[in-house]
């Protein structure tokens, strides 16, 4: 089965393999989408990021459901030491009150093993969905992604997670250009201003699709119902 996707139906190039696919979570953590954490110290709506969590859940117990079907969870954050964080991306955190590496509600922000870099309970990974840690907001930069998905044989990815515009986006940018076919969720994205989740899904469908399609996790629970 294709996913009714716009500008085109999902994968471009047949039915939907689950031995070739990947769902791809991205940083559902509650630095992103929970109380006390990064998100909510800068002053952001949580209801915006959080709006993810019921549909992921939903899509995420159909697809354990698939034998092949492969999962994989990413993380931002960083060392306790910030040896791997960027002066000015500390800086830039500082400016707006949420100082990345500094105590928060929800222990040192954007910190490695801290409470608020957690994945949040309702999306916490089981056995064999690999979990990707990378310090910026792409997850090939730094990571072992591509390598984990070149040795899977995965050609295909489902991109959901937090937030739209930054992470999501970047990360669906990064895996369009290693030729990666991408489809992204806007229900299973969210951002922290709801036009800017609006514009970043509305990018991805110029130019016949320049980053790949946009979906739903209800049309994509649709196409999978054979399987
Ligand atoms: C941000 C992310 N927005 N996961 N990170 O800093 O989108």
């Amino acid at each position: 089965m294709q996913i009714e996707a716009i500008p085109y139906r999902w994968p471009y190039d047949g039915v939907i393999d689950p031995r070739k696919t990947a769902l791809l979570i991205i940083d559902m953590q509650i630095d992103f989408c929970g109380k006390g954490g990064y998100v909510e110290q800068m002053g952001y709506d949580l209801s915006l990021t959080s709006q993810a969590i019921g549909p992921i859940q939903t899509l995420l117990e159909r697809i354990r459901q698939i034998e092949g079907f492969t999962v994989i969870h990413t993380r931002e954050g960083h060392k306790p030491d910030l040896s791997d964080l960027p002066p000015n991306k500390k800086w830039r955190s500082k400016q707006v009150g949420a100082e990345i590496g500094s105590l928060g509600p929800a222990g040192r922000i954007l910190v490695r093993g801290e409470p608020g870099w957690a994945i949040i309970e309702e999306l916490t990974p089981i056995e064999g969905e690999p979990v990707i840690d990378k310090p910026g907001k792409g997850s090939f930069y730094a990571t072992d992604l591509d390598l984990i998905l070149k040795n899977k044989g995965i050609t295909h990815l489902i991109l959901t997670g937090i937030t739209t515009d930054v992470c999501v986006h970047t990360t669906m940018r990064e895996a369009n250009d290693r030729g990666y076919e991408c489809l992204i969720l806007e229900d299973c994205t969210g951002a922290t201003d709801k036009g800017n989740h609006l514009a970043a899904l509305k990018m991805v469908t110029m130019q016949g699709g320049v980053f790949g399609s946009v979906s739903s996790s209800e049309q994509v629970l649709k196409a999978l119902q054979p399987l």
